[in-house]
């Protein structure tokens, strides 16, 4: 290769080299090895040349346009790898980071509250029922042992509604008629826990017209005390995370229990301060109790063949317990600070086997 030829390879290959970018790249293409380019114009001046010199000269030139077109292929190949190797950098997500918590929203504490007590119950397998606000004063009253006039009616006397032909909607003064429902709907053995919105004629600083309330209810062959006893233990432990928590039963009386009991947890007060845990004091979290022979018959059930337990509690008062809410009403001004501090991010539920695996 003559001088004039080895001196343009040079001067070709060190601008392939230079070339940053595709688009530079085809820059020196077009200007070496173009329709016009100085490879092309050589080779178009090869007929110019004497005889003897042609074809030496043209395997020279054939040999300088084959370098330059090998150092643009191999160019390209290395600028299309380090800009795959920029954007597999750039591009990177690390899948080991925490999920971000959403911006905005978060549950109130009451659904919270139902959400926990549900994935307890669950994990013991009681399933979720639920049924009407406005209910049937059957359903509501006398399928639960209290018959018109019964003392218990006027206790949580509530609101009447405006019904078809004379008759009297109530709203529910407690989702007890949803387990009635239940015994009505569903073959036993049955276990159920429903949560839902309750109605009482009541309005001060420590009762809301509408609150919420959480029921249960097992019915068997063969349910006893013993059942009712290390359900609701087991619950009051995972519920409040107090792997030892004193849990207490005590007697009391419901019209639609026989036996009933109510079940207090271990606490302790100091100055003004309320702890839950073992201490020398108690605290009332739920009612419960076997189900009277009566309202398992009114269920549709023979109670010589099915009997079991049914408990309730107060959603609002066992979540302020638990969550240091100070005031119930509170509990549904919409106040989005209020939501802000007291809520909570969704699925974050805590359950049973979480709580025993700590
Ligand atoms: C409380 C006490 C209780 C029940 C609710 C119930 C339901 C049926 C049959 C029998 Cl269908 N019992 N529910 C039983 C005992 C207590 O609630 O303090 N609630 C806030």
């Amino acid at each position: 290769m003559s001088d004039e030829l080895t001196a343009l390879r040079d001067e070709l290959e060190g601008a392939v080299l230079a070339a940053g970018s595709l688009e530079a790249l085809e820059d020196v293409r077009v200007r070496a090895l173009g329709r016009r380019g100085a490879v092309t114009e050589l080779m178009k001046s090869l007929g110019k040349a004497a005889p003897e010199e042609r074809r030496e000269r043209g395997q020279a030139l054939n040999r300088l346009k084959q370098a330059v077109a090998d150092a643009i292929d191999a160019r390209k190949e290395a600028l299309a790898q380090s800009e795959l190797e920029r954007r597999l950098a750039e591009e990177r997500i690390d899948i080991t980071l925490p999920v971000r918590p959403a911006p905005e929203g978060s549950l109130h504490p009451i659904s919270q509250t139902i959400d926990e007590i549900t994935q307890i119950f669950g994990e013991m397998g009681f399933r979720w029922a639920e049924g009407p606000d406005i209910e049937d004063d059957w359903y509501n009253f006398t399928a639960l042992n209290m018959p018109p006039e019964h003392p218990a009616r006027q206790e949580m006397d509530t609101f009447y509604l405006v019904g078809e032909a004379g008759s009297r909607p109530v709203l529910r003064t407690h989702t007890s008629p949803v387990q009635i429902r239940t015994m009505l709907d569903k073959p036993p053995p049955l276990r159920v826990i429903v949560p839902g919105r309750t109605y009482r004629s009541d309005h001060d600083a420590t009762h809301s017209p509408m609150f919420h309330q959480v029921e249960g209810l097992a019915i068997g062959r063969s349910i006893h005390m013993g059942h009712l006893k290390g359900c609701l233990i087991a619950f009051c432990r995972a519920f409040f995370g107090v792997a030892d928590l004193p849990v207490r039963f005590r007697p009391s009386h419901f019209p639609f229990t026989e036996p009933s009991a109510e079940v207090d947890i271990g606490c302790t007060r100091e100055g003004g301060q309320l702890r839950i845990g073992a201490g020398g004091d108690w605290l009332e979290i739920l009612g419960s109790g076997m189900v009277h022979p009566k309202v398992i018959a009114n269920g549709g059930l023979d109670p010589e063949e099915w009997q079991g337990f049914a408990f309730g509690m107060g959603i609002e008062r066992i979540a302020m317990l638990k969550y240091g809410i100070p005031d119930l009403r509170t509990m549904y001004d919409s106040d989005l600070r209020w939501l802000r501090h007291y809520g909570f991010r969704p699925l974050d539920i805590p359950g049973l086997i979480a709580e025993a695996a700590e």
